[in-house]
């Protein structure tokens, strides 16, 4: 893959890369929708990501190329000018980036030639926007030798999403694709942005990842409407308990409380967030106990609190992780990521794995006329730069 993306940027700008990095996408094993109410999230880094090589130019150019993306051409920029354009499309995510880090204080002199390339399906809900945030945050920090920290950078990557794309997204991915390390997902807390590591069952295990091919819009409406749900049923608890996030309130706390909230709507999506939180903790307990049959049982009622009280999975997520959940050897699946489309994950013996797909694969398409496609997960490092550039 590196020297293929090497020689594809040399193919488009007539020139050789000076440098390449990589930045991964991520999958959520557990703790959806819980990162903007400050509560746990358990993600993973996968080996899957965004490839981007770099050259330096003389002048104050911005050009930057999607492999993915062919069709769009060569984006020239003005370091001058990088404002959103809906036009650019996926070019305004590096663009962001550009845009974030220089309202910051962090410009370049001179701008730069980019190619990106990505073996992670886009708009799929694994990350592909985060991915190429954080690709081009390390590569223009390396480059400059700002000597920024990975946790800042990744600040910076989720004000991308916040200020310039204008999706209220919470940490998460940013964090997961920064900080990510082989074999292992990440629990982090949102609240304090501590974290620690813990292994993934994948000797005993595969993680299918089972993408619906029904795209999301992770900018659509439905994620700021969940977001700013949460906001109302945060105010109405401040009534109560001096909280700063939903995920403050024990599972008990909020059993006395619910009946506070009038509106079933908000009630629901809050008693989803709590009690998310909490199973989060205790899949991890679970996974370092090698419990794995209570750790499955807890992302099966991760994906049904999804379903029933947050209400962000819809028929095509459904049936792919209630069918997983019915396949012998499967110990848990659930929706992954935001939700209205994406994908699901399945914990699934090594020997039944290949079996259960076809049968998912065969519901699936019958209930909804769609054909799922399947890749399976691998948790690996995080963003970085990869040698070979420069060296042809
Ligand atoms: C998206 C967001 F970007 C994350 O911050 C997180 O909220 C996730 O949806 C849901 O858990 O990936």
């Amino acid at each position: 893959m590196n020297r293929a993306v090497l020689e594809e940027f040399e193919q488009q700008y007539s020139r050789q890369a000076e440098r390449l990095f990589f930045a991964p996408g991520r999958i959520n094993v557990i703790g959806e929708h819980t990162d903007y109410n400050g509560g746990f999230v358990f993600p993973c880094a996968i080996t899957n990501g965004t490839y981007a090589a770099a050259a330096g130019r003389n002048d104050r150019q911005l050009r930057l190329v999607s492999g993915n993306f062919l069709d769009k051409g060569v984006i020239a920029l003005p370091l001058d000018d990088l404002s959103f354009q809906p036009e650019d499309d996926w070019a305004n995510y590096p663009k962001g980036v550009f845009a974030v880090l220089a309202a910051e204080g962090y410009y370049p002199e001179t701008g730069y030639d980019i190619y990106f390339s990505g073996n992670i399906p886009n708009g799929a809900g694994l990350s592909s926007s985060a991915s190429i945030e954080l690709a081009t945050a390390v590569l223009l920090n390396e480059c400059e030798g700002w000597g920024l920290s990975m946790k800042t950078l990744v600040q910076y990557a989720q004000q991308v999403e916040n200020k310039y794309i204008g999706v209220q997204t919470g940490i998460m991915d940013q964090f997961a694709i920064g900080f990510g390390k082989d074999g292992h997902a990440m629990l982090l807390d949102c609240a304090s942005l501590e974290y620690d590591y813990a292994p993934l069952p994948t000797k005993k295990y595969t993680i299918l990842i089972m993408n619906t091919n029904k795209s999301r819009e992770l900018a659509g409406s439905a994620y700021n409407e969940r977001r700013a749900e949460c906001e109302e049923a945060l105010a109405e608890m401040q009534q109560h308990r001096p909280i700063t996030g939903l995920c403050e309130l024990s599972v008990e706390e909020w059993n006395q409380l619910s009946h506070e909230i009038n509106n079933e709507t908000v009630r629901k999506r809050a008693r989803h967030v709590i009690y998310e939180h909490d199973r989060t903790k205790q899949a991890v307990e679970m996974l370092k106990a090698e419990n794995y049959e209570a750790f499955g049982r807890l992302l099966n009622e991760s994906h049904r609190s999804l379903k029933e009280d947050y209400e962000v999975t819809g028929l095509e997520l459904d049936t792919l992780a209630e069918t997983a959940q019915q396949q012998p050897g499967v110990i848990g699946a659930r929706m992954t990521g935001a939700g209205f489309g994406g994908c699901a994950i399945a914990f699934v013996e090594h020997d039944q794995a290949e079996e259960a797909e076809k049968i998912i694969a065969a519901v699936y398409e019958k209930e909804t006329g769609r054909k799922a496609s399947f890749y399976k997960a691998a948790a690996g490092g995080g963003a970085r730069e990869l040698a070979g550039a420069g060296q042809k």
